[in-house]
């Protein structure tokens, strides 16, 4: 059975007049410059404005989800996008900064009923932080932004 194509609800790619916030850290800014990069450029291209995005920088990533909850709760923003590199490598309390974050952002996304887009690379190595950060394996900034733009048209269809 073919379900009616008016009954099938998606977001587009069109990022015109939307209105993103990017919270970057600053801990390995090295690659998430890169990140950050990927997302304006997917934006732009996708038709949205440079003036309707607003970049803040913190730290680290286990600050993210203090700013972008602020952000939520502002109103002002379609989508909010975090962007961070964990390697994991570098330290053991990596992977409790990435379990905070992550279940951070989940929780601020379904309390605000706004599209939080997780950004965040969890590299165990600074090999597999450049493969994500505009080489082998993408970037993730890039794919954040594409995720950011459906969401947020998503969102104000339903
Ligand atoms: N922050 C990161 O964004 N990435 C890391 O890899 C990282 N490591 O490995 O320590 C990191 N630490 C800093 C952390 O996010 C906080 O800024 C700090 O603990 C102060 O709260």
């Amino acid at each position: 059975m073919e379900i009616n194509s008016s009954n099938i609800i998606e977001g587009s790619l069109q990022a015109e007049n939307l209105k993103f916030s990017i919270v970057c850290a600053r801990f390995n800014d090295f690659f998430v410059t890169k990140l950050l990069d990927g997302a304006v450029d997917c934006i732009t291209r996708h038709g949205g404005e440079p003036d309707n995005v607003t970049v803040c920088w913190v730290p680290g990533s286990f600050e993210i989800p203090l700013v972008v909850q602020r952000l939520a709760e502002s109103k002002k923003f379609d989508a909010i996008i975090a962007l961070g590199v964990v390697i994991q490598g570098a330290t053991s309390h990596a992977q409790f900064i990435t379990g905070q974050v992550t279940s951070g952002l989940a929780e601020i996304g379904m309390k605000n009923s706004l599209p939080i887009i997780f950004g965040i690379v969890s590299a165990e190595t600074i090999e597999h932080a450049i493969e994500r950060s505009g080489s082998k394996v993408g970037n993730r900034g890039t794919e954040a932004a594409e995720c950011a733009i459906e969401m947020a048209n998503l969102m104000k269809q339903l």
